[in-house]
């Protein structure tokens, strides 16, 4: 244990007791209830203190380093000089987690410690205080990864078509104009990806999966801001070379969440009226990206019209700007004959009107889908004004049809 320095107080008394005992060791011992070497040790300090004189008695914590006299002629003192320096360090603290191992001392002739020695070593763990230590360190912490774990127990005959409408990429809606939600491309980014994670984490565990990008996924197709087309100005958030790269960022994690769910996934970009140019570049940048994943193959056909053949079901997919929703069953029949002939459940899906409506001719059902995003300054003074959604669509290879799933964007 460490020693605790004997205090002023204490020597004063015993000094006290020693004079008016006539200087007698024995008698002042008796007189403190103390044994004879505890006053020895006692007056040793007080001298070095300087408390017995003749130096000038130490301040708290110093004690007498050096002592001399200058004798005169005649043998009287002419002048005295004392040194002080401080008594030795403060109480040891053990740092926290650490633990005392041992200690060595250093002592005078006197008994009196001079030095002395800690060793110190780091204390057990407490687990408590580790996992509380580890919980703090989580703590506000978001977990960057989708929490889809990739299944083992895929469901052989099913496939889910992910279809991605316009998300306009780059549009900028101002609240105040607009009456609605404001968006901008960072808010686009987390609202799209959030809802697309989620839309994936409730979809049934199908082994295939396609993510079918059906156009309008920028706003502007170059950095002039028009419709390719008509010419029409447009609010874009910012620069054409900035939304493209984070369009493909998007879709990138988008598919990620796929291939994490899915065993054999398969993605294919058609062109909006917005985007014929870049969807050329979506479509190589992540045929790119994925060339060597044996579990994922990116279609790079510059067909407007997307098909898939799935056991029963004959799946088409395309913008809706160009062929008219009541002619795509006929468009289907007539472009892949042999496929039309051999299924028994047809779906075709598209986007560009931002609006739902499924409508059925001669038993084949269109999909007109809504846009995940919400209206721009244009849309909403026209009064289109239409829900916010993300879809699954799941099939099976013998039953047709087998439900969607939905996000919806409030
Ligand atoms: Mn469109």
């Amino acid at each position: 244990m460490p020693t605790r320095p004997l205090s002023n107080e204490v020597l004063q008394k015993t000094i006290d007791v020693y004079i008016a005992s006539m200087r007698s060791w024995t008698d002042s011992a008796k007189k403190l209830g103390i044994a004879r070497s505890t006053l020895e040790h006692r007056l040793k300090v007080a001298k070095r203190r300087g408390m017995l004189g003749p130096m000038p008695k130490a301040l708290d914590g110093f004690e007498v380093k050096e002592y001399s006299e200058q004798i005169g002629k005649n043998g009287e003192v002419k002048s005295r000089s004392t040194k002080y320096s401080p008594e030795g360090g403060g109480q040891f603290e053990v740092p926290d987690g650490y633990k005392i191992k041992g200690e060595s001392v250093l002592t005078d002739a006197d008994g009196q410690i001079r030095a002395r020695w800690v060793k110190t070593k780091e204390g057990e763990e407490d687990p408590l205080q580790v996992a509380s230590v580890v919980r703090g360190a989580f703590e506000g912490f978001v977990a960057k990864s989708p929490n889809i774990w990739r299944l083992k127990d895929h469901d052989e005959d099913s496939l889910t078509v992910y279809p991605l409408a316009d998300f306009h990429l780059g549009m900028f809606a101002w609240s105040k104009e607009t009456e609605g939600p404001d968006w901008d491309l960072k808010i686009a980014e987390r609202v799209l990806t959030e809802t697309f994670q989620e839309l994936v984490e409730r979809a049934p565990k199908s082994r295939k999966a396609v993510i079918l990008g059906l156009g309008d996924l920028m706003h502007a197709d170059s950095h002039k801001n028009q419709t390719p087309g008509s010419g029409n100005i447009m609010d874009v958030d910012t620069r054409y070379q900035k939304v493209l790269p984070k369009l493909c960022d998007i879709i990138i994690q988008c598919t990620e969440f796929v291939r994490h769910k899915h065993a054999e996934v398969e993605a294919e970009f058609k062109a909006g009226n917005h985007d014929p140019a870049s969807t050329v570049a979506i479509r190589t940048g992540l045929d790119l990206y994925y060339r060597n994943d044996k579990h994922m193959t990116v279609n790079t056909s510059p067909s407007p019209f997307w098909w898939h053949g799935f056991g029963v079901n004959m799946l088409c997919g395309t913008h809706g700007d160009g062929a008219k929703i009541k002619d795509l069953p006929g468009i289907m029949a007539s472009y892949k004959r042999e496929m039309w002939g051999s299924s028994k459940s047809c779906h075709a899906f598209t986007g560009h009107v931002h609006h739902e409506l499924c409508t059925e001719k001669d038993g084949t059902r269109v999909y007109s889908l809504r846009a995940p995003i919400p209206s721009d300054a244009w849309h909403s003074a026209e009064g289109y004004l239409s829900g916010r959604s993300m879809y699954g669509f799941h099939f099976h290879k013998d039953k047709g049809s087998t439900g969607r799933s939905e996000v919806e964007i409030l």
